[in-house]
């Protein structure tokens, strides 16, 4: 019995460090801890965080699962019945902070939502409610290798023109080398609670995705044996982006 927990836990150790997560999320001036009940440092108290849970540094891999929105039990944030919210500037970026060494490659893609009536009440799990803010594949290498040489660290740009109000930022890395079977591409989605400031007057209503539903087998299927990097396509809608 002992030693079979034992083994159970040294087993979780070595999962756990084969993937990767988003430890912080930053808006303007303010860090907020992400949701780990693994690691080190210790992120299992409930921070006062707008970082929605994660159900392990693991990945999603069931197209069709609700966990392809915010990954696995991340549950609106609520304070007694109030959401809770980040500020951030419409314009600005956000930067999610990545666990060190992240160890797959792949693209990196952030949407958004629109939260309705608010963030604490919207899972963002049904309909097509995801607009896309930011993407990037393959260049001279995978967007991952970006990640690394910016010290783990991702920035996405918050549209200008983005009307006030409260949005789900969703933020995921695709780790590739699973892609060529069915429903064993890796997904790693984390998704923070943001309202958003500023004087924009635009919520996109075109170019919108669900999740799940969005990405099918037919446009994340990829053989990383067999395929050329810069053949790459990236699932999803196109970028959105203010009108001129
Ligand atoms: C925002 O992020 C982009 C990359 O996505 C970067 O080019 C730009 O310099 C960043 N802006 C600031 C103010 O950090
Ligand atoms: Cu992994």
């Amino acid at each position: 019995m002992r030693s079979s927990t034992l083994l159970s836990l040294v087993g979780l150790a070595a999962t756990a460090s084969a993937h990767g997560h988003v430890h912080y999320h930053v808006l303007g001036t303010q860090t907020y801890t992400g949701y780990l009940p693994t690691k080190t440092p210790d992120f299992t108290a409930d921070a006062p965080s707008i970082v929605r849970r994660v159900g392990s540094d693991g990945p999603v891999e069931l197209l069709t699962g609700a966990e392809m929105a915010c990954n696995f039990n991340a549950v609106p944030i609520l304070d007694g019945d109030v959401s809770r919210v980040g500020a951030v500037q419409a314009g600005t970026n956000i930067t999610f902070d990545w666990d060190a060494d992240f160890p797959h490659s792949g693209p990196i893609l952030t949407y958004m939502a629109k939260c309705e009536p608010d963030c604490g009440h919207f899972t963002g799990n049904e309909g097509a409610v995801w607009f896309k803010i930011d993407e990037a594949a393959y260049g001279t290498s995978w967007a991952t290798q970006t990640l690394f040489d910016q010290d783990n660290k991702w920035y996405s740009k918050v549209p200008e023109c983005l009307a006030p109000g409260e949005y789900l930022i969703r933020h995921e890395i695709i780790a590739l080398s699973g892609c060529a079977k069915i429903n064993k591409c890796q997904f790693y989605p984390s998704c923070a609670q943001v309202k958003v400031e500023g004087s924009g007057t635009v919520v996109p209503s075109t170019g919108l995705i669900a999740f799940p539903g969005g990405y099918t087998f037919a446009n994340v299927k990829w053989d990383s044996n067999t395929q050329a990097p810069k053949d790459y396509v990236l699932p999803g809608p196109p970028v959105f982006e203010c009108p001129s």
